[in-house]
């Protein structure tokens, strides 16, 4: 199938579906300038995850793992959606039933105007106190001090989920159940390898949901989905969209 046609059925799919799921990962930011973690200039290709986007890895040594997330809000705070992003948003407007659930701690979803994604891993922007239940936005580039301070005295952290960490409760719980009830679900920009996220497609294959992919290279998914377009999301998904 090339691309033209499958988007013609993909078109087709999204007129009939009564309920629609999308997960997204880094790839949708990607074409905003905002680097993915895994593969070609990935965020991690000189740093092991396992050094800094774990609770151990910050424990031992916050100031090292703020100066990563410091250099990553900087990147983040010069950067706006992408016609991926506004596809998405305009999907939501468009279908009565969109969940859009994401990977992504960069607040590129909100800022194109997408109602309320379910935030899997956190938000870039937010950060929560290690000792005590404050809880807050902040937008400070660069911070001051690093580490940053609670008033309580203890170590502010990034609201982020770190590897060994629970998912948000209430977010998770919203996710499986878009995923249960969605028929059609898509799945955009993501190397479908972290769980429980990548969990959530094939859940909608379990509940014979049609599950189409658009990634610029394969992944495990791909090979189980109906249909799994290779192409830049911030390309494909505008096309999926009614004029
Ligand atoms: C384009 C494109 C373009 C590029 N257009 N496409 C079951 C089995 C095995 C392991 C586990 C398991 N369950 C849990 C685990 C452990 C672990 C895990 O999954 N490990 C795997 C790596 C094996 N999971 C966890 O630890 C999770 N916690 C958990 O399960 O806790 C259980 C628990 C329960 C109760 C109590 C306590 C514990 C937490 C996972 C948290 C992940 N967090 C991170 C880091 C956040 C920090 C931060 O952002 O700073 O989130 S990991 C990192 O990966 C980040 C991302 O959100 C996440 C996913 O990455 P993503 O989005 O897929 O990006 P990439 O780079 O991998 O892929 C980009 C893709 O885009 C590529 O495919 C490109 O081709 C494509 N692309 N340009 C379209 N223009
Ligand atoms: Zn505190």
């Amino acid at each position: 199938m090339t691309n033209q046609v499958a988007i013609v059925q993909i078109r087709g799919w999204l007129q009939e579906a009564r309920r629609v799921a999308v997960l997204t990962g880094a790839g949708i930011s990607a074409e905003s300038g905002i680097p993915t973690f895994r593969g070609t200039g990935g965020l991690w290709r000189n740093f092991p995850a396992e050094q800094l986007a774990t609770p151990e890895a910050f424990a031992r040594d916050p100031a090292l793992v703020w100066e990563w997330y410091d250099w990553r809000r900087a990147v983040v705070a010069e950067k706006s959606p992408n016609p991926g992003h506004f596809a998405l948003a305009e999907m939501e407007r468009q279908h009565p039933s969109v969940t859009l659930i994401t990977q992504n701690v960069d607040g590129l979803h909100d800022l194109a105007g997408s109602a309320s994604p379910l935030k899997l891993h956190g938000d870039i922007w937010q950060v929560r106190c290690t000792q005590c239940d404050y809880r807050a936005t902040n937008r400070e580039v660069p911070l001051t001090p690093i580490p940053p301070r609670c008033s309580c005295g203890a170590v502010l952290r990034p609201d982020i989920v770190w590897f060994g960490e629970a998912l948000p409760e209430g977010v998770l719980r919203n996710a499986w159940a878009a995923a249960q009830i969605a028929d059609l679900f898509l799945v955009v920009g993501t190397s479908a390898l972290v769980q429980p996220a990548a969990s959530l497609p094939r859940l909608a294959l379990e509940r014979h949901a049609r599950v189409v992919e658009i990634n610029l290279e394969h992944t495990p998914l791909s090979r189980h989905c109906d249909i799994s377009l290779r192409g830049a999301s911030g390309e494909i998904l505008p096309l999926l969209l009614g004029d």
